[in-house]
């Protein structure tokens, strides 16, 4: 045992006893080691009153400023939150199968999770018992933009684990199309396009690969190359990729439609940590987005797996990339709302390298050095990693090694790399622990605002309530608006949040009931048109048709229009049900006891699932949606009858 777990005094004990000297001492300095001790005594009572002196309080009952949408990492869901309440609103289920609301189960959901994937994944999963990846890894959900604003018509999300891209749906927050991305590896950075509008859904893989991935090369890195992906945002189709040198990390784009950029950690293309560390830079690529539509035009490119992809290698000469060296390992890809400044958190180097955009143009042309689109490059802290916008020129990075985030502005960081004497760092505030993302209000937009600041810290250690050896992760809220950042929340989340935007509600405008000629179900409403059945009134149908059974059946609260139906030993049965109510807030489920069946069908809504009947008896179903009075009634029986032999 360590001579630290051995000390009486806890770890907490202590932190709070140098929060009690600090406060003595009065040393509140926003770069002084103490305040780390001052901010992790801060009890719920202080950030409570925080947070009324700041004005962010949300009573019981009151609506929140704004939404906050959560990626939820290897959860594989998005969810939903209220800010600066901090209240889970909602999760939506993406790359993750859902028990409430039957994702992954319903048939409607199982055609989006499985429509998208390729032909030669579907055989590895059908030869693994799947049909659909079990898992997702969901770390970057961004909304589309229009005009450098989000619009609030989808969401896009990443998953790194099995290289797919989702939207969700802004009009009803339900995913509508997942797909897997061919050639890349790991999607990881994911951001929308900017301007004019987000016609393109910008990704990159993290991992490269061999480019014939065949089993036949290993230990060959010459031979591996990865790839930068350009999404149809409207048809969620993949438009290009381009071929690139290194792994790619994190993405963003510009507010003119001009380019994309990636950071690459591994331009060394190494095949293990040491290789991968050993340069003292690695680069952003930046992508020549109209270059590359007119290589695409000219016929530059090369068909691989279906997708037409460009060269854009280092060391090739060519139009569609560019490399800016930059220290070291680097990670973070934000683009300033001030519509000029890429700010690229350097991770292993405790400085941030600020991008003038309008440069590139000169180093396109061949014109400039690469590196002379570097306008900054301030030493902030140990492990910066991410960078936010407060949308008056300041910046806030999260710096992972010193547990703290440090507010700087990018116009002091231009003057002192100008050879000015002036200190960029405006103020650091410890975090608890180990920051990775941050996001402000509408930070990655033109109505970037300084209202609110949320830090994503990565661990939690002691402090909530001991739960075992998983603890929660831990998110700070900060009121930034005045001269102080002030913590005025501070609570766990399960694993793991990555990233998160924050969005003002009149960018959005859901529906509280669903339109009866919803798309998402548009395959139930042919197959009931071709058996008669009329999907917008009372249904009681149970259509035989070989030994498939299709059964048609109204919810109504409490009742299910079927109390009963009747199928056979062996046949595969499909139960449609249309929730006729009309009503906000009335969703009804359908369970299938003992057949681990269970789906949502929200107000107007048609939900389907097929499961195959294979035991003779009577099984229940219910409704699992607590809907009336009489939720507890609302069931129904299905009679399998023995096959007759
Ligand atoms: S990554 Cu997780 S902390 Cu996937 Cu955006 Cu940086
Ligand atoms: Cu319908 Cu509960
Ligand atoms: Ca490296």
């Amino acid at each position: 045992m360590s001579e630290e777990k051995k000390l009486p005094i806890s770890r907490r004990a202590l932190l709070g006893a140098t929060a009690g000297s600090a406060a003595l001492a009065g040393t509140w300095g926003g770069r002084a080691m103490l305040t780390g001790g001052a901010v992790a005594g801060a009890t719920l009572a202080t950030a409570n009153s925080a947070r009324a002196a700041a004005g962010a309080e949300v009573g019981p009952g009151q609506l929140d400023e704004f939404y906050g949408f959560w990626s939820s990492g290897q959860c594989g869901e998005m969810r939903i939150l209220g800010v600066p309440s901090m209240r889970e609103l909602m999760r939506v289920p993406v790359f993750n199968t859902c028990s409430a609301t039957g994702w992954g189960i319903s048939n409607e959901s199982k055609k989006i999770l499985t429509e998208g994937l390729l032909p030669k994944t579907k055989e590895y999963l059908a030869a693994n018992g799947h049909e659909f990846p079990p898992n997702g890894d969901l770390h970057h959900p961004h909304m589309s933009f229009t005009e450098g604003k989000y619009d609030g018509r989808y969401l896009f999300m990443n998953d790194k684990a099995n290289t797919r891209v989702a939207r969700v749906r802004g009009d009803v927050m339900k995913c509508d199309k997942i797909i897997e991305i061919p050639n890349a590896k790991a999607i990881h950075g994911l951001r929308p396009q900017k301007w004019p509008r987000t016609n393109y859904v910008f990704c990159n893989g993290e991992d490269e690969v061999p480019m014939v991935n065949d089993g036949k090369i290993l230990d060959e890195p010459e031979k591996y190359v990865n790839f930068y992906t350009a999404i149809n945002a409207d048809e969620m189709t993949v438009a290009w990729q381009v071929m690139v040198t290194g792994n790619l990390d994190n993405t963003d784009c510009d507010y003119e439609g001009k380019y994309a950029f990636s950071t690459s950690y591994n331009s060394e293309m190494g095949m293990n940590l040491a290789d991968m560390t050993e340069a003292d830079m690695d680069h952003v690529v930046v992508f020549n987005i109209a270059e590359i539509e007119a290589g695409i035009a000219a016929g530059d490119f090369i068909e691989l797996n279906g997708v037409k992809v460009l060269d854009g290698r280092k060391g090739t000469t060519n139009k569609y990339t560019r490399y800016i060296p930059i220290p070291n390992n680097p990670h973070g890809c934000n683009m300033a709302p001030d519509k000029i400044h890429l700010c690229i958190a350097g991770k292993l180097s405790p400085t941030v390298s600020v991008i003038d955009v309008r440069k590139l143009e000169a180093v396109f042309n061949d014109e400039a050095e690469p590196r002379s689109v570097v306008v900054a490059e301030p030493e902030l802290g140990l492990g910066p990693l991410h960078t936010c916008f407060d949308g008056k020129g300041g910046a806030y990075t999260t710096l992972f090694l010193d547990s703290q985030v440090v507010k700087w502005s990018i116009a002091d960081a231009i003057k002192l790399y100008n050879g000015e004497d002036v200190d960029p760092i405006i103020t650091k505030k410890d975090v608890h622990y180990q920051p990775g993302h941050n996001s402000t209000v509408m930070g990655e937009t033109l109505d970037a605002s300084d209202k609110y600041y949320l830090t994503m810290n990565k661990f939690s250690k002691d402090r909530f309530l001991n739960v075992g050896p998983l603890k929660p992760e831990n998110e700070q809220l900060f009121a930034i608006d005045g001269d102080e950042m002030t913590l005025i929340h501070d609570g766990p989340t399960f694993a793991e949040p990555h990233d998160s935007i924050i969005v003002a509600p009149s960018k959005l405008n859901p529906k509280s009931v669903w339109d009866r000629n919803d798309p998402m179900w548009a395959d139930a409403r042919a197959q009931a048109e071709a058996d008669g059945v009329d999907l917008d009134d009372y249904q009681e149908e149970v259509i035989r048709d070989g030994n498939k059974v299709r059964v048609y059946m109204s919810s109504n609260a409490p009742n299910f229009s079927l109390e009963t139906f009747t199928v056979q030993q062996g046949d595969e049965v499909t139960v449609y049900v249309t929730n006729l109510d009309d009503i906000d807030d009335l969703t009804h489920g359908f369970t299938m006891g003992n057949h681990g069946v269970a789906m949502e069908i929200g107000p107007q809504a048609t939900s389907s699932v097929t499961f195959k009947a294979t035991q003779p008896g009577v099984y229940w179903y219910y409704c699992q949606w607590f809907c009336h009075a009489l939720h507890m009634e609302m069931r129904g029986r299905m009679f399998v009858e023995p096959k007759a032999s």
